[in-house]
């Protein structure tokens, strides 16, 4: 596919997906959510990719959105598969098995705070602003943000913000645990290559089970989440990385060769 609203860097075990729309603040339109599903799909694919960094172009935003340029006329027929197709991305990227870290300069809004959601861990530039103005356009979160907000930030929070539709800055969505680190906008990206590469230091196998864990385990119950844990775990001992990590332990190393395997 060619990309043109996309950007794909990969450098050693890191990727870098940039949204590159600048010029309507990364908003997402069909065209760009069916260039993310293949950039997804070329990352479950490519074995030598450990963690991903997902950005917005131009400093100015993360996302501001789904493109309310291209929504506005949508009949119910399109609106529906507008609604297919990005909750199938984003559920796409939630479930991929590598972690995903959002990077966010500026504006994420909409579509774009919910884009963030999607995403394991969220960092923020000091710049950055968080929202779901859906309410004030006639519409309801549509990517998830009515779940997966309550999921991270609580369900008092989550109400006040989409009821509201009120637009929160950096520091303040840190304070409520949307983003897990503010930077400047100078080190944003430093910042969030720094987390990557100290996950791609990890046993890759190890991390992406326990994403898998985490992630199934939030939506059950306690003995049933435990028991997803006790298969990753059981899992983790048929892999050459667990010898690798616990001789290297035993032996006194600091150095570790893992392999994903
Ligand atoms: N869509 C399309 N274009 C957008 C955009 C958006 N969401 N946000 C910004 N732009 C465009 C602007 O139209 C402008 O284009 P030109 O006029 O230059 O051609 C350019 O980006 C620069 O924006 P501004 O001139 O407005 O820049 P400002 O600094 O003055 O303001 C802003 C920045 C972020 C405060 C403002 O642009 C803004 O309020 N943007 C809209 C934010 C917003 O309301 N976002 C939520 C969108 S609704 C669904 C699933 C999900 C959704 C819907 C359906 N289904 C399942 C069906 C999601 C909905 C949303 O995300």
């Amino acid at each position: 596919m060619e990309l043109k609203n996309v950007l794909l860097e990969k450098e050693e075990n890191i990727a870098v997906v940039t949204i590159n729309r600048p010029k309507a603040l990364n908003a997402l339109n069909s065209d760009t959510l069916k260039e993310l599903e293949w950039v997804i799909a070329d990352l479950e694919e490519d074995d030598s990719i450990y963690a991903v960094i997902l950005t917005g172009a131009g400093g100015k935003a993360f996302v501001a959105g789904a493109d309310i340029t291209e929504m506005k006329d949508l009949n119910a027929l399109q609106g529906r598969k507008f609604s297919i197709l990005g909750n199938r991305v984003f559920r796409r990227l939630e479930l991929l098995e590598k972690p995903v870290i959002a990077a966010i300069p500026g504006f994420a809004l909409g579509g774009g705070c919910e884009l963030a959601m999607a995403c394991d861990i969220r960092i923020a530039s000091e710049k950055a602003k968080f929202g779901q103005p859906e309410t004030g356009l006639g519409i309801t979160p549509g990517f998830g943000g009515t779940q997966r907000l309550a999921r991270i930030v609580g369900m008092g929070r989550a109400k006040e913000l989409i009821y509201t539709g009120s637009v929160i800055k950096a520091d303040e969505a840190y304070r409520i645990g949307l983003v897990n680190k503010v930077t400047t906008v100078e080190e944003l990206m430093n910042e969030a290559k720094a987390m990557a590469s100290a996950i791609a230091k990890q046993a890759p196998i190890a991390v992406k089970l326990s994403k898998a864990a985490i992630n199934r385990g939030m939506q059950v119950d306690i003995d049933t989440a435990l028991s997803y844990e006790a298969e990753a775990f059981g899992e983790c001992f048929s892999t050459e990385d667990q010898k690798e990590g616990m001789t290297a332990f035993v032996e006194k190393k600091s150095e570790k060769n893992f392999q994903n395997k």
